[in-house]
Parts: structure tokens; sequence; C-alpha cells
């Protein structure tokens, strides 16, 4: 087991780590069946950072939130460098801006891979303006998925796409500017059925190596089939530099975006073990949630998951890299996996807690929301008005 001084550093690592919170997070969210709506849920962008202050009050780790265009739109000259200034007055600064070449009519055939160049020029112009947001807020990624694909063979030359999309990423990244990033998403289906232009990391990857050094790659945990090796994929980024940032959350069939390490924390260990095991917690990626509380108590469950990624990292953290590399030399198969399994097993829960008070904060994050009150207040007064959501 790790040692007294490790524990320091393990403590240390963790006072590092910041995990970005998705705007879309703590807006009404459903499924294509029903969305149920939540009292005291944001009517705006600006109350939507209200709310991700509060995560960040709590847990002390979420300083950063992502937002999405053009669901946190704002309208009128100086309205993002006034978001910015609403984020900072909260001890906040805006993340990755999410574009959106999904939800308008234009886009039925695709965006960015469109068979005709003037809904490809519209989806570039999106980008651009993507970008034009960025310098307002200071923003330093553009984070990129794209629901382009196609249902049926023959539909379109699956190859004519890639080129449409390489010449699109192309030219949005001759616009980005010395310390901003291109951080390119894929999915390996949905809304396509039959074939999607980025389907997983090799064509993300193959595109952003070309692209150049401010491009790189996000893994979104619930975009694999069901059995990949999500770890194999960190490790293999890692060494290549690519990997740009995750998009965490937990899925039981595909992409569920429930919460991170919910489904299957063992696997959100295997994956930070990874992280840390290529310097990844040191190094300049982003370490963002994608999820949607569809039923459960939004703002708590951002926490929860805030405190999801944190265990799973202390886990990691805690693994005994000495031992584990002796027993890996000796061809030792069960030791080494016993070390890893060990620094599983551990309930880190009373060493995390032990971080929050020793940086003033309160061991139990979810107790000292509940316990002050927000909740009730925003529910309130947050009357009137359209409550924002995934899609608003
Ligand atoms: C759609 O699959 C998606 O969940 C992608 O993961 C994006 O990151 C997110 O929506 C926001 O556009
Ligand atoms: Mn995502
Ligand atoms: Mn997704």
């Amino acid at each position: 087991m790790t040692s007294r001084s490790d524990v320091s550093a393990v403590k240390a690592a963790l006072r590092t780590q910041a995990i970005e919170t998705p705007s879309w997070a703590y807006g009404n969210s459903g499924t294509r069946f029903k969305v149920f709506a939540q009292p005291g849920v944001p009517r705006n962008p600006f109350e939507k950072l209200d709310d991700a202050a509060k995560v960040h009050e709590f847990t002390g780790a979420a300083p950063t939130v992502a937002l999405h265009i053009p669901w946190d739109r704002v309208e009128g000259s100086g309205g993002y460098a006034k978001l910015a200034k609403h984020a900072e007055e909260r001890g906040l600064t805006l993340g990755a801006i999410n574009s959106n070449t999904f939800q308008d009519n234009d886009y039925k055939l695709g965006s960015v891979c469109h068979p005709d160049a003037a809904v490809r020029r519209k989806a570039v112009d999106h980008l651009f303006e993507c970008v034009d947001i960025m310098d307002a807020t200071g923003s330093k990624d553009l984070k990129l998925w794209f629901a382009d694909g196609t249902n049926y063979p023959g539909q379109d030359d699956l190859r004519d796409r890639q080129d449409r999309l390489a010449e699109g990423l192309a030219r949005v990244y001759e616009r980005l500017g010395d310390d901003q990033r291109m951080l390119l998403e894929y999915k390996f289906f949905e809304p396509a059925f039959y074939a999607t232009d980025v389907p997983d990391w090799g064509t993300a990857y193959a595109h952003c190596l070309k692209l150049g050094p401010k491009a790189q790659v996000v893994v979104d945990t619930g975009h694999h089939a069901p059995g990949t090796n999500i770890e194999f994929i960190v490790a293999t980024l890692l060494r290549e530099g690519k990997l740009g940032a995750f998009d965490f959350n937990s899925r039981f069939y595909a992409d569920d975006d429930l919460m991170v390490g919910a489904a299957d924390p063992f696997q959100l260990f295997r994956i930070m073990y990874e992280v840390i095991r290529g310097g990844g917690l040191a190094s300049d990626v982003a370490f963002m949630l994608d999820q949607c509380h569809n039923i459960e108590a939004k703002i708590p469950a951002i926490i929860r998951s805030v405190m999801n990624v944190q265990e799973a990292t202390a886990k990691a953290l805690l693994v005994d890299g000495e031992a584990l590399a002796a027993a890996q030399r000796a061809g030792d198969v069960l030791a080494a996996n016993a070390v890893v399994m060990d620094a599983y097993n551990t309930d880190v829960r009373p060493l995390v807690a032990e971080v929050r008070e020793e940086s003033g904060l309160h061991p139990d994050p979810i107790a000292a929301y509940h316990a002050s009150g927000w909740a009730g207040r925003i529910a309130a007064e947050r009357v009137g008005g359209e409550q924002a959501g995934w899609g608003a």
C-alpha cells in the first residue's frame, strides 16, 4: 500500500484537478419521449453560471463551465464579455465553446460534410462564430461534435465526405488564435445509423494529425461500442500528444449521458490510471462532463459527478507504481493485478474529504449544498420566462 509520504503527494495531485461542467447539464433535458421540467431550472446562461458557481463553491474543483452555441447565445454587443464577467465575479471562467451544427433543417444530410457547398459554408460560418465567441469570452477550446453521417449504403460518397470534412476543419483551424485549440469529438453512431463521418478515435486522430498541433481529440466516454477498451485509447492518444479533452459520463447502453462513475466506476478508475500514467493530470487535457440529468436533481447530480471523478482519480493515484512494475517485470500476473485491485478497492472517501477540509471546504459537498438552501431559493425566484434546456 501507499506510504504516508505518498499520501501527501496524492492529496497534492487531487488539489490540482479541475473538472469542467457543461452549461446544458443545468437545464432541462429528457429523452425523445418526454422532458420532465424541474423547478428552479435556469432561464438563461447567466443563471446557469449561478448554478455552476454553487458546484464550484462546494467542491472547489469545478472552476470552468462549457458553453453551447446557440443554446447559450447572448444577444447584443458586449454580451459575451458580460457573461465572462458574470462568471469571473463568481470565481468561474468560461471553458470550451461547443458548436451546434445539428439542430437546423439545413443539416438534414449533414453540416461540414453535406453534399451542398452552401450548407457546408453555413456550417463553417457557425464555427467561425464560435471562434469569435471564444475571442470574446477568453475560452481556449472549440469543441466540435458533428452529427454528420448517412443512413443507407450509397446515400453519399464516404470518401468525398471525408474530403469535405477535412476542408471545413482546415478553414476553421486557420482561424484559431495561437493559444486556442480545436477539439474533435467522435461518436460511433447516432443520429446516423449506417456511417458516421467521425465515428472513432482513429478518424478523429487522422484529421487532427493533418491539421496540426492545435487540433486534438475528445474522448467522450459514452461514444464507443460496448466492450471497447477506452483506457487503451486514452493511453495511445496521450502517447501521441493528441488527447485534448474528456467528455465524462456513463452509459449502460449507448450515449446514455448518465452521471460519470455511476454505471462503471471501475472503468473510470482504469481511465484515470492511464491519464496519470501518461502525465495527463498535469497537462492541458480538459476534464469535462457531458451529461444530462433527466430525472434527478441537477446541481447535486453534478456535484456527485465531480466527486466520482475525484474518487476515481484518488484510487488511480494510489496504485503502487513500484510494486506494479516489479510484478510486471517478474511476469507475476496475479501480483500485478492485485496491486491494481488493491488501489481500486480502497475506500478513498475519507481521503478526499480530508483534502476538502484542508482547503476550507465542507467534507460532504452534497450535504453542504442541501444545507445552503439554494435549491429552495431558485425554485422560488426563477418563475416566469422560458426554462433553458437541451435544445432550447
Ligand atoms: C451528442 O452525442 C452529444 O452528447 C455530444 O457528445 C456532444 O459533446 C454533446 O452532445 C453536446 O453537443
Ligand atoms: Mn460529448
Ligand atoms: Mn454524446
